[in-house]
């Protein structure tokens, strides 16, 4: 047995409540290597009579690892705990002061996890685990308005650039919910709407103002409304990273220097505020002068951020927050955040925008939920090409599991693209099959999935600003077969709670091999999903004892024979079976 490759941490997303009775224990070995692990547990103050062995599950590898997991019950709340790990006939003991060929006498120098108090609980919203969100850019979605059409736009479908404007606003989303409501989503998230003199309007003017040109605080009020009436909740996007360079304050603080009341609202390296060699002297975000950052360590500046952040919520009973530039704002702003946010609405749905490992925000304390950016360029890279095998797929999904807690990975947001990405049909080469063979595992894996307006009628486009082009509504100009795929699969998603909450698990992911097979099980429902992620019509098969299967697309029954499933799949082609447990 590798023991350097043995690795836990207590109260982490290695050992974390994840209800009010149950903690999830998690340890990793070297891929392969081990045969059997026990979470040996106990409760410190009575060992002897509460001594429990749990035998752990592997639940995922990545490429040089596996992953193990038990669910524990203790009886009062407390839990000391080590674990036992077997290889053949080698066994050794791991508690938190080391390795040991025997097992150290309990319960000193063992893992403990002191008490489970339900208000340290992170718990994510109920309804993120069920929603299937649509991102809205609205400048771009719908012209509902012409009145507030600002000065220069342009003529609906020309090409986008940093700088100008289409148009679109909030009327036109409200005038589109029935098509929202017939793809099937049940979310939507809009990137800003507060006033802001951009196309992008994330250099905001007033906080607590929608911009004019996508219409008033009424008219949001409205579409808040309209939305919550057909069933689909609203998330918005809070800019507290930083404002827009004329925002007042900090004109006050360009005009008057240090002598400014707000000068410590700002991260000022140096007065006056100037730009010097394409630098400013004050930090921004990125490096553009037009996003002074703000100093969210200031107690005003908190207060004023969290003011907009509940008044929002109180105001329009929107649904949740998506954070931009999330990691760049310090915990102890998130932390009161949180508060603030779950005291005016306790299901607000929290969602950081964190391009890495995001861990750190996901222990209950911050956020929900983050934009799963390694998810979507994992599948993305997987299904772009078949150059990437199952193996090295499999790997990357099981790696990203494990960064969180159980939580989170429920309720993760899923996107394959976004407005700050190419989209995904341009990703994969405007081949079709591919895209769907991402929309499929998008919509059939852990986690809330996002759908970036316009990919479900065939919207192609680079990084951003062409990323971001004007959505298609002329039905002769939609793809109507991929609108029909995208409805499809949301419906499906929707009616299987399975697809949402199950146990995921890839039943074939092998080196040199591009086609997967994978599972989502709880105890009503069996789903298994199969993918020829190559260039060649293929047969998949697999060992199936049962023989009630169906397609869940087209109802068909689907039999194995002689206890093999032999899946015929089309070059890039996908089947979705399930079965009644
Ligand atoms: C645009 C163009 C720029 C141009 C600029 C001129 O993209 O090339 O120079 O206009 O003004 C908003 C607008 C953008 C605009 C930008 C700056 O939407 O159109 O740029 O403001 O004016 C990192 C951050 C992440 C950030 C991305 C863009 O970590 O937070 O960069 N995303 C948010 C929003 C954006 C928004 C802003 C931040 C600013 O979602 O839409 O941009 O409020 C790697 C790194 C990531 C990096 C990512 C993308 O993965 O790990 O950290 O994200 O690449 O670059
Ligand atoms: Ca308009």
């Amino acid at each position: 047995m590798l023991r350097e490759c043995f690795y836990h941490v207590s109260n982490s997303n290695w050992a974390y409540a994840y209800t009010k009775e149950k903690i999830h224990l998690r340890f990793r070995t070297k891929r392969d290597d081990v045969t059997e692990i026990a979470a040996v547990t106990g409760d410190k103050y009575d060992w002897d009579r509460t001594y429990k062995e749990y035998p752990m599950l592997r639940i995922a590898s990545d490429a040089y690892f596996d992953y193990w997991e038990a669910t524990v019950k203790p009886k009062y709340k407390r839990l000391t705990y080590g674990f036992r790990i077997t290889a053949g006939t080698e066994t050794v003991w791991m508690v938190e002061t080391g390795v040991y060929n025997e097992q150290p006498y309990p319960p000193g120098g063992y893992y403990d996890f002191p008490y489970i108090h339900e208000i340290d609980l992170f718990t994510a919203p109920e309804w993120a685990k069920s929603a299937i969100f649509y991102q809205i850019f609205p400048d771009r979605f719908a012209n509902g308005d012409l009145e507030n059409d600002p000065e220069g736009t342009e003529q609906w479908g020309d090409t986008p650039t940093t700088d100008n404007s289409f148009g679109g606003d909030l009327q036109g989303i409200i005038d589109k919910l029935d098509y929202i409501v017939n793809l099937g989503v049940n979310a939507i998230y809009l990137t800003p709407v507060f006033e802001s003199p951009s196309n992008h309007k994330y250099d905001t003017l007033d906080y607590k103002k929608v911009d004019p040109q996508f219409g008033d605080n009424a008219k949001l009020k409205e579409l808040v409304e309209a939305c919550h009436d057909r069933g689909i909740r609203v998330m918005l996007d809070a800019v507290f990273n930083h404002c827009s360079e004329h925002f007042a304050l900090f004109q006050d603080v360009v005009k008057k220097g240090e002598k400014s009341k707000y000068a410590d609202w700002f991260h000022v390296r140096e007065f006056p505020i100037e730009v010097k060699d394409g630098i400013p002297t004050y930090d921004t975000f990125g490096f553009f002068q037009h996003m002074p950052k703000f100093n969210t360590a200031n107690p005003e500046v908190k207060e004023y951020l969290l003011d907009v952040a509940e008044y929002w919520i109180k105001e329009i009973k929107i649904d949740g927050w998506r954070l931009d530039v999330a990691n760049e704002i310090d915990h102890h702003f998130w932390r009161d955040f949180r508060k603030i946010v779950k005291a005016a609405n306790p299901e607000a749905y929290i969602v950081g925008e964190v391009w890495n490992d995001s861990l750190k925000w996901l222990l209950g304390d911050q956020f929900d939920s983050v934009m799963n950016y390694p998810f979507s360029n994992k599948v993305l890279e997987f299904f772009s090409s078949s150059y990437m095998d199952g193996y090295t797929f499999a790997n990357s999904m099981g790696f990203l599991l494990m960064r969180y807690p159980q939580q989170t990975n429920e309720v993760v947001f899923n996107l394959l693209c976004s407005h700050d990405t190419p989209r995904v049909l341009t990703c994969v080469g405007e081949d079709k099959r591919r895209l769907k063979l991402c929309v499929v595992f998008l919509l059939t894996y852990i986690g809330t999935p996002c759908i970036f307006y316009g990919d479900e009628i065939g919207l192609t486009g680079g990084g951003d600003p062409d990323c971001r082009k004007c959505m298609v509504w002329e039905p002769e100009h939609q793809d109507n077969e991929l609108y029909d795929f995208y409805k499809l699969l949301i419906a499906l998603r929707k009616d299987y709670d399975v697809l949402r909450q199950g146990g995921f698990r890839f039943l074939k992911a092998d080196s040199g091999d591009s086609r997967i097979i994978y599972e989502r099980i709880d105890d009503k429902m069996h789903f298994t999903v199969w993918m020829n992620n190559t260039e060649e019509e293929t047969v998949l098969s697999h060992p199936m004892e049962t023989d009630d299967w169906k397609d869940a697309l087209s109802q068909e029954d689907v039999v194995p024979e002689n206890g093999m499933m032999n899946i015929k799949l089309d070059p890039l082609g996908y089947r979705i079976l399930y079965r009644w447990l």
